[in-house]
């Protein structure tokens, strides 16, 4: 059966026989940048931008405010001067763009700027979230996370981290279908890394499907250069390409349907070799 996410200007097909769909990581934070200034951030994200389409990303993230553990809070102002001239620069590039944020007057300028999706590591539970998407057509990807970015991993706990996360993801589908949201605009996230330990992080990395299936909708997965990877493999931020690479693979093949990364020409060709070895492999 087709599944199909709308996504504004857009439908993803996110069928289980389909490739899964690579969005493509673009930080506009001056701690992405080295050298902060705005000018040189924006021709930064363009570049970069440009270097993701070329390797045949399928769908762009924008992003104005880190959510590092710890990373302190972005005002308003700051993120929308941060992201709008990278989405007006971007709105014709031919691909989804989807907005990173948890702000609902950065999803109202996002979506009147031509934004397709919006992306909300707080699963739009903030007071105007839900009003800010709701009559727009975008696609949403609903995430869970324990706690919030700035003391979240001090003491992740859960009883069952894969039960929970399901339960919280139903909980905000339910609550977003009966503010009027369709179901095939939803996506959902079970938030590595936000509130969980390498454990719990390898707990729902093994349960992707069950998640998937037990709420009903697709999953993204966003696994890419986090500490989970760096616990494993003892690499610094720069050099967990390799492994994120791997651990996007581990998602796809469990059930993920769309990956959330930085490497985007790597994972695109890992996921083709895994493809070329069939629906079985
Ligand atoms: C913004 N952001 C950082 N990590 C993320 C993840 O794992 N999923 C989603 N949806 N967004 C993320």
């Amino acid at each position: 059966m087709k599944n199909i996410l709308k996504c504004g200007r857009f439908d993803l097909d996110l069928s289980a026989g389909a490739p899964p769909q690579v969005m493509g990581i673009l930080n506009v934070t001056p701690d992405s940048f080295s050298d902060g200034g705005h000018f040189a951030s924006l021709e930064a994200a363009l570049s970069h931008a440009e270097q993701m389409l070329a390797a045949g990303v399928d769908i762009i993230d924008i992003g104005g405010e880190s959510s590092r553990p710890g990373a302190p809070a972005v005002s308003l102002e700051a993120e929308l001067v941060r992201i709008m001239p990278v989405l007006y620069a971007l709105r014709d590039c031919g691909k989804p763009l989807s907005v990173d944020t948890c702000k609902p007057e950065v999803m109202r300028e996002a979506l009147a700027a031509g934004a397709d999706m919006i992306n909300d590591i707080r699963g739009f539970q903030e007071e105007g979230a839900l009003a800010a998407v709701k009559d727009s057509d975008c696609g949403l990807c609903i995430m869970h996370m324990q706690n919030l970015p700035r003391t979240m991993q001090a003491a992740p706990h859960y009883t069952d981290v894969v039960a929970e996360v399901i339960q919280f993801l139903r909980q905000r589908v339910d609550t977003l279908m009966a503010g009027g949201i369709d179901r095939a605009r939803l996506s959902i996230d079970p938030g590595f890394g936000f509130g969980k330990t390498l454990a719990h992080n390898l707990a729902l990395i093994q349960n992707l499907q069950r998640i998937a299936d037990s709420v009903g909708l697709p999953l993204l997965a966003g696994v890419s250069r986090k500490n989970m990877i760096g616990e494993i493999t003892g690499q610094p931020q720069g050099r967990r390409m390799a492994g994120s690479v791997a651990a996007a693979l581990a998602c796809a093949v469990n059930g993920a349907r769309l990956l959330r990364v930085h490497d985007v020409a790597e994972t695109i060709d890992a996921l083709a070799v895994w493809r070329a070895l069939g629906p079985d492999a």
